[in-house]
């Protein structure tokens, strides 16, 4: 997982210190490739890593991803993570021998760089009712105990409107389907999703689970990862594998219906591969890193990254998304939620008792707003503004909750009054009539009453045709 995780285990130090600073390790395990698809699934999309040895990936698949953060992200990639990403080929390269090998270094001045790459694409998901599956085969850096200290390595995914947002984390979902830190033999499997800090997947941490590679340590031989999610089963699940072993799973049933519902109700995941050094997973378990003792030139070895879908009546998802729409960050008919607000004026994120857990923004008075960024209606033509609230407004206040497009001060397009509902913890879905809305708009929900006093708190917002 990539965003500010906190585990709680403590990490042992292995006694044995490497004391020679080997700066690059040469890989024995011989390439393998792509397998043959196996029956009942087709293969969606793949990089096998083939190209000219010290030349980039095909950046018809990739986008590198350079610096400590996305423009307008959060710093550090939103980890802590203390490493400058390059485009250099020191750091990310084919090896000529049908691998990508991602370096991290550290320089004089104990600077480290080192690699961090996407998919163009970044509509990953099942069929309708069928499965998918993202795979890829792994050596992780070999190197183990002080000698590894802040090594982050992890091939993930990410729910696309992520992408020109960067603060709807983890609402959109994010699949953690290897992630390792500090050498330690073991590979981490992670979903996060909801809310943060806490709601249904307990964030920071996640819901997760990790073992031991099988075989070989993770760190001395390739593994294959895979993670699938599968809409044909009951509940609905995902799960997580090394070389064919399953070790974690999270079922429908678990969560919340609006989380759910958020994380897997839009256009699906883009796959990143990244070796990030020092941050909130590594450091949870061994104090600060990288530390002095920490060596660089350590690689990532990824022989390839395959997708496969299967059932849903065999469809493969054919649409590539080469630019992300700026502003690409919600889903006008799954639930908006109110404390995910690209940017807000007034009311006070809590907890809320609402069910499905999560928070809410409590209390809000005139002249209160929430603004949505790129809220996508698309040609669908919404004919319904609807929002979860409550009120414990004192007797006589009340107000209006005001739908607008595109500027705070612009024309209203649905709205409705409310006064209160019994306690500001006692919920109900209010919809309202709205004119209708197609395309991809920022929302502003504005919220005018003639009384200064606090009366309304709104936990998400939605809207239907
Ligand atoms: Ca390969
Ligand atoms: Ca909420």
């Amino acid at each position: 997982m990539e965003l500010t995780p906190t585990r709680r285990r403590r990490f042992l130090a292995a006694a044995a210190a490497m004391l020679a600073a080997i700066p690059v390790v040469l890989v024995a395990t011989a390439n393998a490739s792509v397998p043959t698809t196996p029956a009942g699934w087709s293969l969606a999309w793949s990089d096998d890593f083939n190209g000219t040895g010290g030349t980039l990936p095909s950046s018809a698949n990739w986008t590198v991803d350079l610096g400590h953060a996305y423009p307008g992200g959060p710093a550090n990639w939103g980890t802590g993570e203390v490493q400058n990403y390059t485009n250099s080929t020191d750091n990310l390269k084919l090896d000529g021998a049908g691998n990508l090998r991602i370096t991290a270094l550290r320089d004089g001045s104990n600077n480290w760089t080192s690699a961090r790459i996407e998919t163009k694409r970044g509509d990953f998901r099942p069929p309708s009712g069928g499965k998918v599956a993202m795979e890829a085969r792994i050596q992780m850096p070999n190197v183990t105990g002080n000698a590894a200290l802040g090594y982050w390595p992890a091939f993930w995914a990410l729910g696309s409107p992520y992408r020109g947002n960067y603060w709807n984390w983890p609402g959109i979902g994010e699949f953690d389907i290897m992630e390792n830190v500090n050498g330690i033999n073991s590979v981490w499997g992670v979903l996060h999703c909801g809310v943060n800090p806490g709601g249904p997947c307990n964030e920071t941490t996640g819901l997760g689970a990790n073992r031991a590679c099988p075989g070989s340590s993770c760190q001395s031989a390739f593994h294959t990862y895979r993670f699938e999610w599968d809409q044909s089963s009951s509940p609905q699940a995902f799960r997580w594998y090394v070389d064919g072993q399953q070790f974690h799973s999270v079922t429908q049933n678990q969560l919340p219906a609006d989380t759910w519902a958020n994380m897997t109700n839009h256009a699906g995941y883009f796959i990143l591969l990244n070796l990030a050094i020092g941050g909130a997973f590594p450091n949870a378990l061994a104090g600060s890193t990288p530390t002095a003792a920490t060596v660089s030139g350590h690689s990532l070895v990824v022989d390839y990254v395959a997708v496969y879908t299967a059932g849903g009546g065999g469809t493969t998802p054919t649409t590539t998304t080469t630019t992300p729409p700026s502003g690409s960050g919600f889903d006008a008919y799954s639930s908006i939620q109110a404390e995910s607000a690209t940017s807000r004026s007034g009311g006070t994120v809590e907890t809320t008792s609402d069910t499905g857990g999560g928070q809410d923004v409590g209390q809000i008075a005139n002249g209160g707003s929430m603004r949505f960024s790129g809220v996508r209606f698309g040609s669908t033509t919404a004919t319904q503004f609807t929002a979860r609230v409550a009120s414990g407004a004192g007797s006589g206040v009340s107000g209006l909750v005001e739908a607008r497009l595109d500027s705070p001060s612009g024309a209203v397009v649905g709205s409705f009054a409310v006064g209160n509902t019994g306690g500001w913890q006692s919920w109900r879905t209010v919809p309202a009539n709205m004119s209708g809305v197609t395309g991809t708009h920022d929302v502003y929900v504005t919220f005018t009453s003639g009384q200064s006093s606090p009366y309304v708190s709104v936990n998400w917002i939605r809207f239907g045709t």
